[in-house]
């Protein structure tokens, strides 16, 4: 991989040129580690467990019910491209049911010459494909259409994830239901409690959707939709049915309340934009970002993610000077289409304030915008689907903020 090879070397070489031969602002007087028992330590376990140092976990806001909600991604404490699924975002409109496998079920039926019930073994027997991709939320940084921004990265994009999913082609099982002519949309079902639908136009679902089942070399948590959902790579969050059970072929889509009275994007002429599945280009510095204090002026790693839903990324640039002057950050390889990159670039904190950014550019050749252009287009009245430049202040003490608008 590329990343630990020549690019990574002159990246090292780049950064310690910066300092003048070391990499470290204040070298240390030489000592041993202070923490080695002499003990036996803790015994072997069944299912791992993280380090009790390490301390981040998912946020999520207070609301009526506890069942229902979003948590969000403590992006701030990521490294590296995947999501652990330990803290993967959840989304949920009426709790995470809980659904033994073997009594599950995937319906296909509607405009089908044959239609099929399918239990996990069999679709488990079928063969499969394992993918990495993003998920977000449609609705992930809609904090930032407002002119208080996020104070933190995990508030501002936490609604994203990524993970290696496995799982069956969609387009194989309907093969197999036989489609009738005149269907045109497939009509996703969830089994939890508010029978969750999405209509899918058929093309995307004879494309690249997924029946997945596997979460980065296990089973889907439960929270994730144990045991079955669908990912459809690059659509928002929202159409990807958890807890899948029902597809029914259709000739029109259902109107269901999740695609017109909610993820739907009110425009500024009042007419809303309907089935706005696809992600556009995004990027955020994850550090230093809102809420970290740099301890002293000297070099740092300034890295984030970037993304697209409709491939890969081609370039990020960042600024640190409020968007004046852009320099290419590197990007770490290999670069999936439709999966989170990690960007980064040597930097020097002078001690002075600084208000950094980061700019992506997806291989369609679309450059994210800034959060100006986009309320141009969109105005403000939209809950969703939020991809403007963030901004964050680097003080001369070394706090970072949110710039608010
Ligand atoms: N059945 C069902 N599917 C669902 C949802 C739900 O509440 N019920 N939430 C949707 C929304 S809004 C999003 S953003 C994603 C979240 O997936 P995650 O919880 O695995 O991150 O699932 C989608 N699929
Ligand atoms: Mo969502």
């Amino acid at each position: 991989m590329k990343d630990s090879g020549p690019s990574s070397r002159r990246q090292l070489l780049r950064m310690s040129a910066a300092v003048g031969g070391g990499l470290l602002a204040r070298p240390d007087r030489p000592r041993a580690a202070e923490d080695m028992p002499s003990e036996l330590g803790a015994p072997l376990g069944p299912y791992g467990d993280r380090s009790p140092f390490e301390k981040a976990v998912r946020w999520r806001r207070d609301t009526k019910t506890p069942q229902t909600g979003s948590s969000f991604t403590p992006l701030e404490d990521s490294v590296g491209t995947l999501t652990p699924s330990s803290l993967h975002y959840e989304r949920h409109h009426s709790g995470i049911p809980t659904i033994d496998p073997s009594r599950h079920r995937l319906l296909i039926h509607g405009m089908v010459e044959r239609p099929l019930s399918l239990s996990m073994a069999d679709i488990r027997r079928l063969p499969s494909v394992s993918r990495i991709f993003v998920l977000e939320c449609g609705g992930n940084s809609g904090s930032e259409w407002a002119a208080k921004t996020a104070p933190d990265v995990q508030r501002s994009h936490g609604l994203a994830s990524c993970s290696e999913w496995n799982g069956v082609p969609l387009s194989l099982v309907l093969t197999e239901a036989r489609i009738r002519s005149g269907a045109a949309w497939v009509i996703a079902e969830g089994a939890d409690a508010c029978r969750m639908e999405r209509s899918i136009p058929l093309p995307k679902a004879m494309d690249d959707i997924l029946l997945a089942y596997g979460q980065n070399g296990e089973a889907l948590r439960p929270a994730q939709g144990y045991p079955l959902r669908l990912i459809i790579p690059g659509w928002e969050g929202n159409a990807n049915v958890k807890w899948l059970h029902s597809l029914k072929l259709a000739d029109q889509p259902y109107m269901a309340r999740d695609e017109t009275a909610k993820y739907t994007d009110l425009m500024p002429d009042g007419k809303a934009r309907l089935f706005s599945y696809q992600m556009e280009a995004k990027s955020v510095i994850t550090f230093p970002s809102g809420g970290q204090t740099l301890s002293s002026p000297g070099l740092y790693e300034l890295t984030g993610l970037a993304w697209s839903g409709h491939g890969r990324i081609e370039r990020v640039e960042i600024t640190t000077d409020g968007g004046r002057n852009w320099a290419k950050a590197l990007l770490q390889e290999p670069r999936l289409p439709i999966a989170f990159t990690r960007f980064r670039l040597p930097w020097r904190f002078d001690g002075r304030e600084a208000v950094i950014a980061s700019r992506a550019t997806d291989e369609s050749g679309y450059v994210q915008p800034t959060r100006d252009a986009l309320i141009a287009v969109r105005g403000t009245n939209s809950a969703y689907h939020y991809n403007g430049i963030k901004l964050w202040k680097v003080h001369a003490d070394g706090t970072v903020t949110n710039v608010e608008v």
